[in-house]
């Protein structure tokens, strides 16, 4: 694999980012930096959907324009990716210029070629899908199922996108490629909806939404969220209706959407219909995660139990990000729902992050130090079964993340460090000491630090900060490929002086915060 593009889906601007928010773009930015490792050429695009009537009527609720609340708040975003050290190549905005000219050329496209057409309508509204409901999918009280309001009547004229033309096409793509939509049964979750499709509106009437990109040739319309939104995955890449970029087509064709539940059904269906009719390929992948809950009970702002992550961060006083993604990272296994919980974040770093993983590398660099100056003498140089299991591990963690499977490659990665623990405590280097086995001694402790050379690139992905300060401790350069990692980068030779030793992980109750490069 040479190429990777990951898009994560772009975050609506009528609120400030929230641990939803961040789990898709941390794990989003773990799969980047892990196949960073793996390829050559990596892209990376996140960014903010801007237009749409939420964002009108919260801006005036505020008394601003949309244009002021959306730059307040796509700074917000950006500056929570910063603070989670979420690395994207580029941040696209709805708003942008020169995406809003490309989303205008996509739909006079797709408009002159017959695939929009005008029609009267009347439907229901529902304001948090951004989109018209079908009156069979409602609840029994007839509440949106997924925002559980009930939608609003409208009648219109609008833009419709015939996507009944292509629905034979997207379902023929999805059962001839089972890869397509990661984890496998949403796809049957997608083929059940494509039963029921209509075709779609794709405009609104500028009387009643004004914020969104004008349709040409008509100022009475404008183009409404979908058409405008998933068209960022292209308009980003320099995508033209008439001429190509050749970012696009470097990328298109390795593209992979990570997205929510929630919005399977547009990105599956929707955008599949689009790039059809736009006569391109479809997305290589999509990748659909689950929710994050807060104390088991579904976020929501009328619950009041929106949780900011950066507000997480101060909490715990943490300087880095690490361990917020790391607990992010697990926890969720691949598409199913996770949890956060203050006191399940804390033990679970803890264990892992502090005594596991950071303690063992504290303390079998402190025995070095204490038994042989930190040196690490020629003839410790050796083997152990334990390395095999370290190779092992590697192809896992990558078999894993080749399915995204990013809670379970950290599981491989965690156990490999505590089998590292066990083979410690069995072979006991302080009493080898005491008996004045000292090869044998030193043996142990070299094998555990070429198992943590390891560890530290192997959990790099997850905690660059931590990863990166055990791999200084090492003398290891830490930006090895995947294939190149071999079991050899302990070199002989002092390793380390005592006051170079430093916990890389300290326990969240611990009176220190904790301290570390951004
Ligand atoms: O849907 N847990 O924007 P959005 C995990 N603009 N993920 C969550 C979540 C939660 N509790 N809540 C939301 C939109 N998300 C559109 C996308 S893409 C062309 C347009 C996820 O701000 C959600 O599933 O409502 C989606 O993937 C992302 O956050 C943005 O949600």
């Amino acid at each position: 694999m040479e190429k990777f593009y990951l898009t994560t889906a772009i975050d609506y601007v009528n609120g400030v980012p929230h641990i939803g928010h961040a789990y898709e773009k941390i794990v989003s930015d773990i799969i980047v930096r892990h196949f960073k490792q793996r390829c050559e050429d990596v892209y990376f695009l996140t960014g903010t959907d801007e237009h749409g009537i939420k964002i009108q009527k919260t801006a005036a609720e505020k008394g601003i324009t949309p244009k002021q609340m959306c730059d307040e708040h796509a700074a917000k975003f950006k500056e929570a990716w910063t603070a989670l050290n979420v690395d994207y190549g580029q941040f696209i905005r709805t708003t942008d210029e020169a995406h809003k000219k490309t989303v205008q050329k996509i739909f006079k496209k797709l408009l002159e070629q017959g695939d929009i057409y005008k029609h009267s309508y009347t439907g229901l509204y529902c304001s948090g899908c951004e989109g018209f409901l079908n009156p069979k999918d409602l609840t029994e009280d007839g509440f949106c199922p997924v925002h559980l309001k009930k939608p609003e009547e409208v009648s219109e004229e609008n833009y419709f996108f015939r996507l009944t033309k292509y629905k034979d096409a997207i379902a023929k793509h999805i059962k001839e490629n089972p890869s397509f939509i990661v984890p496998a049964f949403r796809a049957t979750e997608v083929l059940n909806q494509l039963e029921n499709i209509e075709d779609i509106s794709v405009s609104r009437a500028k009387a009643n939404v004004s914020w969104g990109i004008d349709v040409l040739g008509d100022s009475e319309q404008v183009i409404y969220v979908w058409i405008d939104a998933l068209s960022n995955y292209i308009t980003a890449l320099g995508y033209d209706t008439e001429n190509p970029s050749e970012k696009f087509k470097k990328y298109w064709s390795v593209s992979r959407h990570v997205i929510g539940k929630d919005i399977l059904k547009f990105h599956s269906i929707y955008w599949s219909g689009i790039l059809l009719a736009l006569g391109l390929p479809l997305p290589h992948q999509l990748f659909v995660h689950g929710f994050i809950n807060i104390n088991q009970a579904k976020m929501s702002k009328s619950t009041g139990n929106v949780i900011s992550p950066v507000d997480i961060l101060k909490t715990w006083e943490l300087e880095i990000p690490d361990a917020f993604r790391y607990y992010m990272a697990t926890a969720a296994a691949l598409g199913r729902d996770g949890n956060y919980s203050d006191e399940d974040f804390k033990e679970k770093v803890n264990a892992d992050l502090a005594n596991n993983m950071g303690n063992l590398l504290n303390r079998t660099l402190s025995m070095l130090v204490k038994y042989f100056d930190g040196e690490i003498k020629p003839e410790f140089k050796t083997d152990c079964e334990l390395f095999e299991t370290a190779k092992e591990t590697i192809e896992k963690v990558k078999k894993h993340f080749d399915n995204y499977e990013i809670q379970e490659a950290g599981n491989e990665i965690i156990s490999l460090v505590n089998l590292t623990n066990k083979y410690v405590a069995d072979n006991a280097p302080w009493t080898l000491a005491k008996e004045e086995k000292l090869t044998e001694c030193g043996q142990v402790l070299a094998n555990v630090l070429e198992i943590m050379c390891v560890v530290s690139v192997l959990i790099y992905p997850y905690c660059p900060n931590i990863a990166r300060e055990m791999a200084r401790q090492l003398k290891f350069d830490i930006n090895i490929k995947l294939d190149d990692l071999t079991i050899n980068n302990i070199r002989s030779g002092k390793l380390i002086e005592k006051d170079e030793i430093k916990p890389v992980f300290l326990r969240l109750d611990s009176e220190f915060a904790i301290k570390g490069e951004k």
